[in-house]
């Protein structure tokens, strides 16, 4: 059977299994104009909830047909998946890498099969790289930058002479822990004022930011002054705890997040958190836009970093809009 004929087939067949699978969904009335794999990490946060969201969304309003796996939160499901893909002979392969390390041979397997491959979100590492033709996602690194920024100037409005920091960083090996902890260390680096007194890992997880709090909590107390916290969920799981050990977040502790979700976002209105810094889950457009240009063989973009601000008791928070996510 010729290639394109088998494409068709795979078209068809994953149409019927969304229709079944979802059948509340608008699915596209023709023919997709391509077929794409996207490889989703997991389910661990509201961020990651609303870009998988948002994807199926672009999808549908695009027309293009979309064969969605979520791996769980493990690495070995998503290279299963990317050999499915190629397996269907999809048209463009997408992925949000767990971890950066351990691509290599699944990449070189779709580049073998002639398939294009875009990174969503995360990044992967080293020789890897060559095989990719697109990153979308956030610049974790400034994100970094930014809540180390809103820390000078708060210790500085604050009059602060020393300033203890814990950090809970996300997934070990993952590009937003590595690189919003190197843009936040080397900017706080040259501030005397600033002492990192531990950084446990938090995995990204409301039930891990808890326990990491708990942790911090039973070992430095009263002598902690900032918890920088890597995303918004294992911040909404780290608050409670600072309340029942008897502190008030965002009072006795100052309080940075990353994402920007909505719970996030209201929590910063009540005033428990000081600052989020944004990082924006919806990725889908530019998707869609990326994976048409490759199939018509058009160059694209090998980088694109989506705009964001940083949310904090420094502006008018009731101006905030609603988050979508
Ligand atoms: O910050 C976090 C999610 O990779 C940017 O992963 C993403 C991060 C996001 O679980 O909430």
């Amino acid at each position: 059977m010729m290639r394109g004929q088998l494409k068709r087939i795979a078209c068809i067949l994953m149409i019927a299994l969304l229709t079944v699978g979802c059948s509340s969904r608008q699915e596209p009335q023709s023919e997709p104009k391509l077929l794409l794999g996207f490889s989703q990490l997991g389910s661990e946060s509201a961020w990651r909830i609303g870009n998988t969201r948002d994807i199926e969304d672009q999808a549908s309003k695009f027309g293009i047909g979309l064969m969605l796996e979520n791996a769980n939160q493990k690495q070995e499901n998503q290279i299963a998946a990317i050999r499915r893909f190629i397996a269907y002979n999809v048209d463009v392969i997408a992925f949000s890498p767990i971890v950066e390390e351990g691509w290599d041979y699944v990449l070189s397997e779709a580049e073998s099969a002639g398939i294009p491959v875009v990174l969503v979100d995360r990044d992967v590492s080293g020789s890897a790289r060559k095989y990719i033709k697109c990153l979308i996602g956030a610049d974790f690194y400034k994100e970094g930058v930014l809540a180390a920024e809103y820390l000078i100037r708060k210790a500085d409005s604050m009059g602060l002479s020393h300033v203890n920091i814990v950090e809970i960083t996300g997934t070990e090996n993952s590009t937003p822990m590595r690189q919003r902890q190197a843009g936040f260390m080397d900017t706080i680096a040259s501030d005397k004022r600033m002492t990192v007194t531990e950084s446990v890992n938090g995995d990204f997880l409301k039930s891990r930011g808890a326990e990491c709090m708990r942790y911090l909590l039973d070992t430095y107390g009263r002598d902690i002054d900032v918890v920088f916290s890597h995303n918004d969920e294992m911040t909404l799981g780290a608050l409670p705890e600072i309340e029942n050990a008897g502190f008030v977040p965002g009072k006795d502790m100052i309080i940075i997040s990353i994402d920007g979700g909505q719970e996030a976002i209201d929590v910063l209105k009540e005033g428990k958190i000081n600052c989020v810094v944004e990082c924006t889950p919806k990725l889908g457009t530019e998707l869609m836009e990326t994976a048409i240009k490759l199939k018509n063989g058009e160059t694209v973009d090998t980088e694109i970093h989506p705009v964001e601000e940083v949310f904090s008791d420094e502006i008018d928070v009731s101006q905030i809009k609603e988050r979508g996510y």
